[in-house]
């Protein structure tokens, strides 16, 4: 890169950038107004009698300057415009203005316009957010540091952005688990959310409502008490914390509460928290924050916000990448690998439908097995099916063109079990039983058969008729 050449229209504008102060390789030029005769600004060179293209070529530019013309006035960016292209036909211009539009300007192969004002204001404005999350910050502190034992409270089967929360606050506060533990009503049960405390060595510990009252103090995370029922526990009527991104709800008190529902995840408050108070973010925090904001927003897809595009840029400069592996791609158990193969010998895909019906396995290698089921050739639906405890289990994927999968799986389950999803995801659960009952027997074929099926069926949306009734 050559110099950056900034010339200044008029004393005022010198005076702004001189207490800016020069960049590395950057070249101050003033060009004073007719009636300006008021000493050069420090550091500026001076071009009198206006911008010629004669008074630009004095300044000598070489390959690869770039200039960059301060004014508020049109009249002077019209006629700099040229100038500066007479003298150096290759050099890039940058104008600097906030009163002039694009289409008044000439034309030119290699320019940008922005505002000089509207840089500094979102500069401003970004300090400001900076400075309420600070605040936030602040406030929390004073909350909750002087009590001994904090309860951080997450929904019950806590989702990857509700444990992120959890251990980001933690962090926050400067706690250990031993003060300030992650506690939820139900236990992690979501394979893939066993995956994610496995891999980062988190303890969500399940505790039953009137064991909240071991604790001083009680912070809430992606969660408001009313999920908790009707009537949440009195103890939760009144409590210290709620950071949330869920629409706010009535029917409880919370000495501080930051919701935020423009927000794709609640990590995304937690992360910008974690920014303004400077605290490191180590590796694990930001690969659960990161995986936090990854699954509520779909890979910052479905309800993502700029907020949560900077707040993830920001973790994942400090993640760790095979951590991340570990948790979405969690070890496949060599019995599953053998059930897997023995199903890949015979596959095929009919109706641009991928089944492999694995038998007993564990849970989280089902979802694993449709992830690489949809890269068979000519299958735009894949399904992995499996026997977990007293269940049959099923991930389904698509390759988005489609119907959705959530759509889908909720019309094949309807009647014999539950099931739901997204758009190019979903899961379903048959109990085995009344699997039997309707379709005579759970061996593979059958269940493959029957699958397949029920997925044509339902993917065309035609009614799932079954031969038995349904007891
Ligand atoms: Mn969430």
């Amino acid at each position: 890169m050559g110099r950056r050449i900034i010339l200044c229209d008029g004393a005022e504008l010198a005076r702004l950038w001189s207490r800016i102060g020069a960049g590395e390789n950057e070249e101050l030029v003033w060009i004073p107004r007719e009636e300006e005769q008021r000493a050069r600004p420090p550091g500026f060179r001076i071009l009198q009698g206006g911008l010629q293209a004669e008074a630009v070529a004095r300044l000598e530019p070489r390959e690869g300057d770039g200039f960059a013309i301060v004014s508020e006035e049109l009249a002077f960016v019209r006629a700099a415009i040229p100038a500066i292209s007479k003298a150096a036909p290759e050099a890039p211009i940058l104008v600097l203005s906030d009163r002039i539009r694009k289409e008044d300007l000439p034309e030119h192969s290699c320019l940008r316009l922005t505002g000089l004002r509207t840089l500094i204001r979102d500069d401003v404005n970004e300090e400001f957010d900076h400075l309420w999350n600070l605040r936030r910050v602040v406030e929390l502190r004073a909350l909750l540091g002087p009590r001994s034992r904090i309860g951080i409270l997450l929904q019950p089967d806590p989702d990857p952005d509700g444990i992120a929360c959890g251990y980001a606050l933690r962090a926050l506060l400067g706690r250990k688990a031993s003060t300030a533990p992650l506690v939820s009503f139900g236990e992690v049960k979501r394979p893939e959310n066993l995956a994610m405390v496995e891999a980062l060595g988190i303890r969500v510990r399940t505790v039953t409502p009137p064991e909240l009252d071991e604790f001083d103090g009680i912070a809430l995370v992606d969660v408001q008490p009313n999920v908790f029922g009707e009537e949440p526990p009195a103890r939760l009527r009144s409590v210290d914390v709620v950071i949330d991104h869920h629409p706010p709800r009535p029917g409880y008190d919370a000495v501080m509460r930051d919701i935020r529902v423009s927000y794709g995840a609640t990590a995304t408050i937690l992360i910008e928290y974690l920014q303004a108070a400077g605290v490191e973010v180590g590796p694990k925090l930001a690969t659960a924050l990161l995986y936090g904001i990854k699954t509520d927003t779909q890979l910052l897809g479905r309800d993502a916000s700029p907020k949560d595009v900077a707040a993830f840029a920001f973790v994942h400069a400090h993640h760790s990448p095979a951590l991340l592996r570990r948790i979405e791609r969690p070890a496949l158990p060599v019995d599953a690998l053998r059930a897997l193969g023995r199903a890949l010998s015979r596959t095929e895909v009919m109706d641009a439908l991928h089944i492999l019906v694995l038998g007993r396995v564990r849970e989280d290698v089902i979802p694993q097995v449709a992830d690489l089921a949809l890269q068979a050739e000519g299958a735009e639906w894949a399904i992995a099916a499996g026997i977990v405890g007293r269940d049959l289990v099923f991930s389904v994927r698509n390759v988005g063109h489609v119907r959705a999968a959530g759509g889908v799986v909720r019309a094949v389950v309807e009647g014999l079990g539950v099931g739901g999803g997204h758009r190019s995801m979903a899961k379903g659960i048959i109990p085995l039983q009344s699997f039997r009952e309707v379709y005579g027997g759970a061996d593979r074929q059958r269940i493959r058969a029957a699958l397949h099926d029920a997925f044509v069926k339902a993917i065309r949306g035609e009614e799932i008729r079954r031969e038995e009734p349904l007891s």
